[in-house]
């Protein structure tokens, strides 16, 4: 059964990674498509790429900085009624970790970064879009959140505590939402190998390639393959949690290289 057939998938930070590879296991899936990043030559490329590949679907591109709320909803109102109106599945995606330092040697500006796209981007995208769904009475929101919303780890004091703002939200939302037919999920995933650690360690891709030596880490598209498998159950089965680690990874800090 093509449960995803048609449905229109809105994805931000679909421009690499995780949210990238979401995009083409939906499109594989022949979902129509909502792709939202900064960097909107990417999303163009995946566009046409995919446009080739899978004729019959709708794929629009938006540039999107989560950040703000005033460009969320913008964004969203420049999207044709008929998408607009019926946005399916939203996979809160976006997020980055800056830096992998004490917390007092964290910036302001660090901190800003990485709050405002975590967790305000992901509140911002949410408000824009679950009222539509509860209206409609359908509707699936995915959120991306990480090992580091389960536990905290040394010098990741802020990304940690993003990410335990997103599983906060995340059960806060299963609440909010369980009079109605609307569906709130969240998949934690330990290890992926994406620009994530490059990121992280602003640009020192040795640095970022040293995380993931001796061991095989996940890629995108072992994550976009979870979050297609939870947007695909039945509508009274609901995924609210799924950790994935590498078979290597045993929690955020410990793994087995040989
Ligand atoms: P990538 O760096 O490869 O992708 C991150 C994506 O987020 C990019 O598409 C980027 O697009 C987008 N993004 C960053 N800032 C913004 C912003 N302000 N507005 C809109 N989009 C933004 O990393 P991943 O694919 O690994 O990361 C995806 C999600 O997975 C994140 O939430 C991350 O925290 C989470 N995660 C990653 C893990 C890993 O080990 N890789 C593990 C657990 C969770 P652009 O720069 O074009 O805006
Ligand atoms: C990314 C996983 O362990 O690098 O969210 O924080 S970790």
């Amino acid at each position: 059964q093509r449960r995803l057939e048609k449905k229109n998938v809105f994805i931000t930070g679909a421009s690499s990674g995780i949210g990238e590879s979401t995009a083409r296991e939906f499109a594989q899936e022949g979902s129509n498509l909502i792709l939202t990043a900064r960097r909107l030559d990417r999303l163009d490329a995946l566009k046409n790429e995919l446009k080739q590949k899978y004729n019959d679907i709708d794929i629009h591109t938006l540039k999107l900085d989560v950040r703000k709320k005033k460009n969320v909803e913008e964004a969203i109102a420049s999207l044709p009624v008929s998408v607009k109106n019926n946005i399916d599945v939203l996979v809160n995606n976006a997020g980055l970790v800056v830096g992998m330092e004490p917390l007092i040697n964290i910036t302001e500006e660090d901190y800003d970064t990485m709050m405002d796209t975590n967790v305000k981007g992901l509140m911002f995208l949410t408000q824009a879009v679950l009222p539509g769904m509860i209206q409609r009475e359908k509707g699936h929101i995915i959120n991306v959140g990480s090992v580091a919303g389960k536990q905290s780890y040394r010098n990741g004091s802020i990304y940690c505590a993003s990410k335990h703002a997103v599983d906060a939200i995340t059960r806060a939302l299963l609440y909010e939402t369980m009079e109605t037919p609307i569906r709130v999920s969240q998949i934690c995933p330990g290890m992926v190998n994406t620009e994530f650690s490059t990121v992280r360690f602003r640009g020192d891709k040795e640095k970022a390639d040293g995380v993931y030596e001796g061991l095989q880490p996940l890629d995108g598209q072992d994550i976009a393959e979870m979050i297609t498998f939870i947007a695909g159950r039945p509508p009274h089965v609901n995924v609210a949690d799924m950790l994935v680690f590498p078979t290597a990874q045993a929690d955020a800090r410990t793994a087995h290289r040989g």
